[in-house]
């Protein structure tokens, strides 16, 4: 289906009013990312199952013998999320084949923070979406391994500040370019990979919701604003993530089928990345000379996002998957 003439089939409608992920939980003040999880349990709806990596958002919220979850929601460890999402959805399919539990359709989903995704449960995130099970995959990318005290992680940025990672007098913070998840996501032909912001509440939930239509694996990059590893005040993380977008640092797209696809919430023209980098601590130390290195990729990788999305607008796309 093409995804920009049948945009408004997708567009938001209601938005679910049940809460899923019920108030009380411990979650930080500001957390940008249990914004997102919220959001992404409305747009999921009650048919939801849901394997969840330790991070901040399970040790938030399933303090034993609490739990602020509304729908089925298993805790597993780093390595397996998308594993244990995988064989919940098989047997889940084997049930309902054999007549044990009715027909009902319910969406499994894994969840993990950037660590739990693009370190140490990435090869069973690779391999799950490579069998192409019907499931979601969301990384909640708060650009470090916050709940055990901001440790750098492959989705810190570069030059940003870590307990690891330290700004001083030798370094300068984050020493690598942070990994491009989408992409790989992308890389794999799965059928379905967005990025996606709080900030933006109703790109991320239409994200969701086109994630749940689809029957097969999908992908979805929510990047998730933390006040307390970026050091920045509790009451920025909305802005912190629209600069983000606005300067390209985390730009919004979708790749349906191959085809790449701009968010319209994305702006003419860039911000200078300075502006984003003024909004938090973590970036507080970075000279004149190591912003224009940053400034540079930035507007480079933009750039090549936009020539991807070009093929679809030339009339290209139709060569790309009569070939894929
Ligand atoms: C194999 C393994 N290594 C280390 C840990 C300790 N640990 C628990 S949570 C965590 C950090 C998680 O980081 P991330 O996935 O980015 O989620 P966040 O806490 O930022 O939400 C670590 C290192 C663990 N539980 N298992």
């Amino acid at each position: 289906m093409n995804i920009v003439e049948n945009f408004d089939l997708f567009a938001p409608k209601l938005i679910n009013k049940q809460e899923l992920l019920s108030s009380g939980h411990r979650a930080c003040s500001g957390c940008g990312e249990v914004l997102a999880v919220r959001l992404m349990c409305k747009a999921l709806g009650e048919n939801t199952v849901i394997a969840a990596a330790t991070g901040c958002m399970e040790i938030i919220s399933s303090m034993f013998p609490t739990t602020a979850w509304r729908v089925p929601w298993i805790h597993v460890a780093f390595e397996n999320t998308a594993a244990v999402a995988s064989g919940v959805e098989a047997g889940l399919k084997a049930l309902r084949k054999k007549g044990k539990i009715d027909d009902r359709y319910i969406k499994v989903v894994g969840m993990a923070g950037d660590g739990g995704t693009m370190d140490i449960g990435f090869q069973a995130l690779s391999g799950a979406m490579e069998r192409g099970h019907d499931m979601i995959f969301v990384c909640f990318d708060n650009e470090a391994y916050m709940n055990t005290g901001i440790q750098r992680s492959s989705g810190t940025p570069m030059g940003a500040s870590t307990t690891t990672a330290p700004a001083g007098k030798v370094s300068s913070g984050q020493k690598t370019w942070k990994k491009n998840m989408a992409e790989i996501m992308a890389a794999h032909g799965i059928p379905y990979v967005a990025t996606a912001c709080p900030s933006y509440p109703l790109d991320f939930i239409r994200k969701i919701e086109k994630a749940k239509s689809i029957k097969g694996p999908s992908y979805i990059h929510c990047f998730s604003m933390c006040p307390t590893g970026w050091r920045s005040p509790s009451n920025t993380a909305i802005s912190v993530g629209r600069l983000a977008v606005e300067t390209g640092v985390f730009p919004l797209f979708e790749v349906e089928h191959g085809l790449y696809r701009v968010s319209p919430d994305m702006p003419k023209k860039l911000r200078p990345v300075k502006d984003y980098f003024k909004s938090q601590g973590r970036f507080r130390h970075l000279k004149e000379d190591e912003i224009d290195t940053i400034q540079d990729r930035i507007n480079l990788e933009y750039k090549k996002l936009l020539e991807k999305e070009k093929c679809l607008k030339t009339g290209n796309a139709q060569k790309i998957t009569e070939v894929g």
